[in-house]
């Protein structure tokens, strides 16, 4: 088949370069010439695993090629980013002008689908209209399908293939001929459904996340508050059968856990108290660990702070920057004055600060704060590195290393309790 997909960003361009190993004439659309240019010379420009290679065979053999402007195709895919405006709705627009883009290219029995992130009702109220203009009648003429994207970074290549894959249909012909056609390359199961289903089942995922997060971060809060080990607290509760608390941490970030719950709040404003409040504690949490650093240092009286920060990236041994909570605790300690020195292996090619090495960051600081847990930071040799710090003021966010030995409790200003276990605000 002929397929075009339009945006080639992390979803896109993964999805284009597997629909050409599967032996489909893709073409992969984008406005941003950068990535078109890169593409058509085998190099991607977003890194994940195993991408690349894949790229290259598939741009050498001819099945993927890149443009900037929509062509006729027998399945359109639109793959592009709804970020969330300032008062937190959903900002369509890439939609309505991918969709628009299209229009002049929609054939009798063409397959309309749209993989971005939506508010429920959007492809029944935002795309079809946009599609209608060709004077095709959307279900009559040609197919229309929401199958949203649930891959993890990192794992992406892997997960489109092998993970299940929700389709709701505008009829139910047109969710079979989605199933049929993402079962050219998906080993997952695909479930057919109605559009409103899938639009929602993909909010349902990423809110259920964001709350679940959410309540971990209550519960450090809680613990900060009553002097308790709150990674001694999960671990324990998660020795019930059916309890399963996640992490704590300095907040959610990333393009999707802390923008989609707000397309809920937005559909349903009386109906997301607890969506709401679970975006309010996680958006919070940044500020928290802040103003944890800074009582910290208040409390062992350092004059002129320098505070190496380890990590920058949204989460773990990713390179990506979007939304990314620990750099808002970094620019929230500069703006109190402090000196910061940042590290992070990942993140050096777009970082907007100069990462450094962790042992030269260290070296004569007064706090250490781990923001991102790195798969290089678990191996690190704190306590040699705590040798080597003016104050050894050390803020694990992460529950990454070993609870402190007593003696740097000490120097946090904390002490050992009546039994000798240790009270501390470590999470
Ligand atoms: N985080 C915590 N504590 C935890 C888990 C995560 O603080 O216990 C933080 C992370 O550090 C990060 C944020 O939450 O800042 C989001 O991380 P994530 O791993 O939950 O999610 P993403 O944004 O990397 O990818 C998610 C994935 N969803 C789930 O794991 C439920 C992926 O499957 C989705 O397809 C993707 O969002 C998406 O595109 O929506």
């Amino acid at each position: 088949m002929r397929v075009c997909v339009i945006g080639l960003g992390y979803i896109g361009l993964p999805t284009a370069t597997l629909l050409a190993a599967a032996g489909h004439e893709v073409i992969g659309v984008d406005t941003n010439p950068i990535a078109v240019q890169a593409l058509n010379n085998g190099c991607p420009h977003i890194k994940e695993p195993g991408l690349t290679e894949l790229v290259k065979e598939v741009v050498s053999n001819g099945r993927l090629v890149a443009q900037s402007t929509v062509t006729h195709a027998d399945v359109f895919i639109v793959a592009v980013p709804t970020p969330i405006t300032d008062n937190k709705t959903a900002d369509l627009s890439y939609v309505r002008k991918a969709s628009a883009s299209l229009v002049p290219c929609l054939q009798r029995d063409s397959l309309f689908i749209i993989e971005s992130t939506i508010p429920p009702g959007c492809t029944e109220d935002v795309c079809i209209p946009i599609l209608e203009e060709s004077e095709l009648k959307a279900g009559r003429d040609f197919h229309v399908a929401h199958c949203p994207e649930r891959v993890i970074p990192g794992r992406i290549l892997h997960e489109l293939v092998n993970n299940d894959r929700i389709v709701g249909g505008v009829n139910d012909e047109s969710a079979l001929k989605a199933k049929q056609f993402y079962s050219t390359f998906v080993k997952g199961s695909i479930c057919t459904t109605g559009l409103k289903e899938a639009e929602l089942t993909k909010l349902a995922e990423n809110a259920y996340r964001d709350v679940n997060i959410a309540f971990a971060n209550e519960l450090a809060a809680i613990c900060e508050k009553l002097d308790i080990d709150v990674w001694e607290v999960v671990k324990m509760a998660n020795r019930h059968p059916r309890v399963n608390v996640l992490n704590p941490g300095p907040g959610v970030g990333g393009h999707c856990i802390a923008v989609d719950p707000w397309f809920l709040v937005e559909t349903c404003p009386e109906e997301t108290r607890l969506i709401s409040a679970a975006r309010e504690v996680n958006d919070s949490r940044p500020d928290r660990i802040a103003a944890w650093v800074e009582a910290e240092i208040a409390e062992c009286g350092v004059e002129n702070p320098v505070v190496a920060c380890l990590g920058l990236t949204y989460k773990a041994d990713v390179d990506d920057l979007r939304g990314s909570p620990s750099m808002s605790v970094v620019s929230q300690l500069l703006s109190k004055g402090f000196k910061v020195r940042v590290c992070d292996p990942y993140a050096n090619g777009n970082s907007p600060y100069k990462c450094i090495p962790v042992e030269e960051a260290v070296a004569d600081a007064d706090a250490l704060v781990l923001l991102v847990d790195h798969k290089e930071y678990l191996e690190l040799d704190v306590e040699a590195l705590k040798d080597t710090m003016r104050n050894a003021i050390i803020i694990d966010t992460k529950g990454a290393w070993e609870s402190p030995s007593t003696e740097s409790l000490k120097i946090l200003g904390l002490q050992p309790t009546s039994d000798g276990a240790m009270a501390t605000t470590f999470n």
